[in-house]
């Protein structure tokens, strides 16, 4: 009661009321709409702050070891992302931290991320594998990032991302059909994907690579999602597209046709703008052509060590709009209703009957107040499943 609120489904309420009951949401509108039968209910004065949807961060690869501050300085010292990843740095240098830490190592190095993603009224994170790129390690990301959801109040959905990198000493083609395949088919049979990635660039696979990748997806049912046009133009997005896609994400090098045909498969534009501002790109995604198209735009951190070390999808807000100039109502949609439709959810991403009582309470007056400040943390309080928490 006496809230502000941002169901995403309405215009803003000055004055709206949430009933839930159990994991789920009852009712929400107007509070002067409340149905009779719900005024009964317990009652929680909001005193006029807002309350939206939970945020989902919907591209993350939170679990990983080790840190790349090292190449942090050396991109100071002039060299490109590129250039790092061509000298064996890059990617690769998280592998083979990743592969030397245990299970439980991933697990603490996660744990303080993923908290500080929470403390911002994340309810939902995505989490890529990617940086074992051997059967074992691919297979221990996933489990640590299930894991995630036992320790924490918060929902994880897997994404295997095999196709990440090619390790050393090994040809893309060999490790696609000797490692990556069979590992996804074993991470499936496991019950440990709900998505299936790659990463479409010159530094790891071409379309045709990703391709192969994708129709063992098909093949398992489940849905894809790509890292496309991120450092160049490749046709990563009509691939993507082509398969009927969840997303194409960071896309900044992507065009007007590609916008068309994301558009017509349904695929998200994730945007990515820490990794942008975190690698000094300047190629601004089209977001024009996602406008004039209706290509839904989502936003996510994007956490890993080496292009995006953020954890604040807050901060990742005020970059869209200042770096890309999403409006804030496109960034508040971002990391709500647009990020639940990346990762193929449905219930959740609104504040509606019959969805997940996942709601943000925000010590603020407007959805703008969200994504103007930096470096500030609003939240009031934070509901996972209808609990508070
Ligand atoms: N694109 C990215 O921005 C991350 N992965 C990818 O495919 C970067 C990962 C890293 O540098 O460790
Ligand atoms: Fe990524």
């Amino acid at each position: 009661m006496n809230a502000r609120l941002a169901t995403m489904e309405a215009p803003v309420m000055a004055r709206g009321a949430v009933v839930m009951a159990g994991e789920k949401v009852l009712w929400a509108g107007p509070e002067a709409d409340l149905p009779a039968a719900h005024a009964k209910a317990e009652q929680q004065d909001m005193a006029g702050r807002l309350i939206t949807p939970a945020l989902i961060d919907c591209h993350t690869h939170i679990v990983h070891g080790g840190h790349r501050a090292r190449e942090f300085e050396m991109r100071l010292e002039g060299a490109s992302y590129e250039e790092i990843a061509r000298a064996g740095g890059g990617i690769i240098s998280t592998v083979a931290a990743t592969r030397n830490a245990s299970e439980a190592e991933l697990l603490a190095q996660a744990l303080p991320r993923l908290d500080a993603l929470i403390a911002e009224g994340v309810t939902t994170i995505e989490v890529k594998s990617g940086y074992g790129l051997d059967g074992d390690t691919e297979l221990a990301m996933l489990r640590v990032a299930r894991r995630l959801a036992d320790e924490r109040p918060v929902r994880v959905r897997t994404t295997f991302l095999g196709a990440h990198a090619v390790p050393k000493g090994q040809g893309a083609d060999s490790y696609l059909e000797e490692v990556c395949l069979p590992t996804l088919r074993k991470a499936h049979a496991l019950g440990l994907v709900d998505a299936v990635d790659g990463f479409c660039e010159g530094i790891a696979f071409s379309p045709e690579q990703i391709a192969r990748v994708f129709d063992v997806a098909v093949e398992l049912g489940l849905p894809v999602k790509l890292h496309a046009e991120q450092l160049s133009h490749l046709g990563g997005t009509a691939l993507a597209a082509r398969y009927g896609a969840l997303s194409a994400d960071h896309v900044e090098y992507a065009n007007d046709d590609d916008a068309r045909l994301m558009a017509a498969s349904g695929t998200v534009a994730v945007l990515l703008p820490g990794a942008y501002y975190f690698i000094r790109e300047t190629q601004l995604p089209p977001v024009a052509a996602f406008r004039a198209h209706g290509v839904p735009m989502a936003l996510a951190t994007d956490c890993n060590p080496g292009s995006s070390p953020f954890t604040s999808l807050l901060l990742t807000m005020n970059m869209a709009c200042t770096l890309f100039r999403l409006t804030p109502d496109e960034a508040l949609r971002g990391v709500t209703v647009h990020a639940a439709r990346a990762l193929g959810l449905d219930d959740c991403g609104v504040i509606a009957p019959g969805k997940r009582a996942d709601l943000a309470v925000w010590n603020v007056e407007t959805p703008a107040e969200l994504a103007y400040r930096i470096g500030f943390n609003p939240l009031h309080q934070r509901y996972f499943g209808g609990s508070a928490c």
